[in-house]
């Protein structure tokens, strides 16, 4: 198979004929069967098994609602027609087999919208007229530097094939939940793009996979909000993530040990910097060798250190590759081999591949035994004094080895079979090693690859960037669609992994991605330090506003995680996510962070830019002016970003503007953005608990319900603590947008003009004493 070619449909020969009563669908002389499930809330389930179509038997564990038993039927009638009644198939040629692979096509509107597709760099937010594989590779080893320097690199690291469809007036998502190698092409002409007939995609949405039975899921709904809420619940949401996950992270290849950790340590002290996680690349590892440390590098042990960092909150996370030296003598290979756990190649002999320590063999994530032997090690590198765990090239890289010699299942599965889960089963098992580790604290792990399903366990990161504008530009669409694919929590190397940021690079990066859901600045070995205090005068100054500011909005943040894992809400979202217009459809250089906030960086060499607004009003924090226009033009100075509150929003924070990493999330100040020519009515539940167990699921946890109203002259808000399991809430406000009166739980209260500085220059706004 090539991961960069495509079938083409006159290869495969479609179904000819479907027996409704029993199920049974002829594709050529194949007899399979076909089912259809209708689980309740617009999710329907296409089953199609039988000779040919390998069995499943795979990671992904989906929890679809219960299935309503009247509605689990064989499709129903002619098969070409519909699929539970929600998409059209082409007549004639809507399911077909090519040896084992399989496709369907089916029937979209003309200017249908396409979005998701997991993560991609198309550096766009639609996604028409594309062809796109879904096989995890490891893109700085098997694209030419020339691609990934500056232009998409496709597939990725991470596969997920998922596709939300918008057709006139609703949404509808198509999962083809599969870890076999996947392919999508969608139509749409965008004839600049076709300088050889060939390359324009078909005028029929295709979707199919290299293998297996076929196990896809519709999902559909009036909103994109309602099917990706629906898909996330169905693939599984991220659990709340400990609190310092979601801090500031410096990263390096390579930071060296002890030295470099207490001098990190003692900076970001010194510089009034806040941030949680430190990071260990392979350099720590003696020799590459997977669960070891360099003991001259470590000359006390990594425990001694994990202590000194604890006094300033922070942790150590280091990285684990699957990759683990073939060497005789070296135990957890020795250990290994003994426990019969690495995959085999055809020859039935442990798969050799080259990567860092040079001859490597791979545990067989997809078995259990496999991985209760890695999470054993796991388990014991956390006791050691790791926090977490950063586990990279699970695409799996293999180097140059051809990676199809790697079997699963004791030799008897094929590596297309398994290759894309993977880093699920990797993330599986570290999970588990640190879950036993430290039963009752949340993990936290950090993968580059990943499947459907991944989000229960990793963040990701997407991998390696080059510090240039096309990749800080193709951020946005990528984070964008990977939260819309099921995995809200990701970000990139903030700065770009390889290559040299300039000053403005760096600090268009911080401005546009400081609340990203994730947020680690690493870059790669022998390019230039990126510390913030690397950097001179004003470019510090702002790398460093940016990171406090990401510590202020943190309560915000982190109440939209709670929200990820209770309702299925990205922490990202595109505006048409909230505002169906069709001016947002394409719109791929502003976001929203949750619904309360927009942003519009600038994401290119340009000093100005055209924002976009929905209908409203939005309270601007540069000039702490309101903005009531469709769109406006703006040019922020050096230090500002463009960031802007929707009227009615009520905002969380950390009191004043933090200088370390401290998050007492019981304290907080509530902002309220209102506008005095808009009244209304808002409420919002804040919710705060120890920020790193699993208490908040037994009544560890507090709540303070807020609800404002607002007239052109006074504000009204109430409060109430519906739940205290973790002891009261303090809350101070601060209004901005002009009103003064307010009367607080009945009664009236001062107010006082004190100054913040949000984005820009210092704003007076009143806080309530
Ligand atoms: O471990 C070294 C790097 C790491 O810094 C990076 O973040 C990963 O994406 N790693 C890849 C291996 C090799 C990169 C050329």
């Amino acid at each position: 198979m090539f991961f960069n070619k495509f079938p083409h449909r006159a290869n495969y020969t479609f179904a000819s004929a479907y027996d409704g009563t029993s199920g049974v669908l002829a594709v050529g002389n194949r007899r399979l069967t076909a089912e259809v499930t209708e689980f309740g809330e617009g999710i329907t389930n296409l089953h199609i098994h039988g000779k040919g179509l390998r069995p499943k038997r795979h990671l992904a564990h989906l929890t679809p609602p219960p299935v309503s038993a009247k509605r689990r039927t064989k499709v129903k009638g002619a098969f070409d027609a519909t699929l539970g009644g929600v998409l059209k198939t082409v007549a004639g040629a809507g399911f077909g087999m090519c040896a084992d692979a399989y496709l369907f096509q089916f029937d979209v509107e003309d200017g249908a919208l396409f979005y998701g597709m997991g993560e991609k760099t198309f550096n766009r937010l639609e996604l028409s007229g594309l062809r796109s594989k879904f096989y995890n590779t490891d893109v700085w080893s098997d694209f030419h530097f020339t691609q990934w320097l500056d232009h998409p690199s496709d597939p990725p690291y991470l596969s997920i094939p998922y596709l939300v469809v918008r057709e006139g007036d609703r949404y509808v998502g198509i999962l083809l939940n599969t870890a076999w190698p996947a392919f999508m092409e969608t139509p749409g002409m965008d004839e600049e793009r076709v300088f050889v007939e060939w390359q324009r995609t078909s005028p029929h949405l295709t979707i199919g996979a290299m293998g297996g039975e076929v196990d896809l899921w519709i999902i559909e709904g009036p909103t994109l909000a309602e099917v990706t809420r629906k898909y996330q619940q169905l693939v599984g949401t991220t659990p709340l993530p400990p609190a310092w996950a979601l801090g500031y992270h410096q990263s390096r290849w390579e930071y060296a040990g002890e030295a470099d950790l207490l001098d990190l340590d003692a900076k970001f002290a010194e510089h009034r910097i806040p941030c949680d996680g430190l990071w260990l690349d392979i350099g720590y590892m003696d020799g590459f060798r997977v669960f070891t440390t360099d003991r001259e590098q470590f000359p006390t042990g990594v425990e001694t250190v994990a202590k000194k960092l604890k006094r300033n909150r922070r942790k150590l996370v280091p990285i684990l590759d699957p990759g683990i030296k073939r060497e005789e003598g070296f135990a957890v290979y020795d250990e290994g081999l003994q426990q019969d756990v690495f995959c085999l190649s055809p020859e039935g002999r442990p798969y050799v591949g080259m990567v860092w320590p040079g001859e490597t063999v791979f545990a067989d994530f997809t078995l259990p035994k496999p991985r209760r032997w890695w999470s054993d090690h796991v388990k014991q590198f956390g006791l050691s004094g790791f926090d977490a765990a950063w586990i990279d090239m699970n695409d799996p890289s293999t180097g140059p080895v051809d990676p199809t010699d790697m079997l699963f299942n004791k030799g008897r599965e094929p590596h297309f079979m398994h290759r894309n889960e993977y880093a699920l089963g990797m993330q599986m098992a570290t999970y588990d090693g640190f879950r036993r580790a430290r039963p009752t604290k949340r993990p936290f792990l950090l993968s580059r690859s990943g499947s459907v399903g991944t989000a229960r366990y990793s963040a990701i990161w997407t991998g390696d960037n080059v510090a240039n504008y096309f990749y800080l530009r193709s951020s946005i669409p990528t984070t964008l669609n990977l939260s819309l694919s099921g995995v809200p929590f990701n970000g990139p190397d903030m700065g770009g992994f390889g290559g040299e940021p300039t000053d403005q690079l760096m600090t268009d990066w911080f401005k546009a991605g400081f609340l990203f859901p994730f947020f680690r600045n690493h870059s790669v070995k022998e390019s230039r330090r990126r510390e913030p205090w690397t950097f001179e005068g004003a470019t510090f100054g702002t790398l460093r506003r940016y990171i406090q500011l990401r510590y202020k909005f943190l309560p915000y943040l982190y109440n939209l995680f709670m929200d990820q894992e209770t309702q299925g809400d990205p922490i990202l979202r595109p505006l048409i996510y909230h505002y169906d217009e069709a001016r947002f459809a394409k719109l791929d250089d502003q976001f929203l962070v949750g619904d309360a906030i927009m942003q519009a960086p600038l994401v290119n060499e340009e000093r100005t830019r055209e924002v976009e607004f929905p209908k409203g009003s939005w309270y601007d924090a540069r000039r702490g002016d309101w903005e009531r226009h469709a769109s406006t033009r703006v040019t922020p100075d050096h230090a500002e970003t463009p960031l802007y509150f929707r009227n009615g929003a009520i905002v969380p924070t950390l009191p004043g503007m933090p200088t370390d990493n401290r998050k007492n999330l019981r304290r907080v100040e509530v902002h309220l953005f209102l506008d005095p020519e808009a009244p209304g009515h808002a409420d919002y539940t804040y919710r705060a608990d120890d920020g790193e167990t699993f208490g908040y699921r037994k009544g560890k946890r507090s709540s303070l319900h807020i609800d404002v109203k607002w007239t052109s002259k006074a504000v009204t808000i109430v409060t109430h603590m519906p739940e205290e399991g973790y002891g009261e809430i303090h809350a101070d406000f601060v209004i901005h947008g002009g009103l003064e009166h307010v009367s607080l739980n009945g009664e009236a209260h001062a107010t006082e003009p004190v100054r913040v500085v949000l984005t820009g220059r210092p704003l007076t706004v009143r806080r309530v004493s």
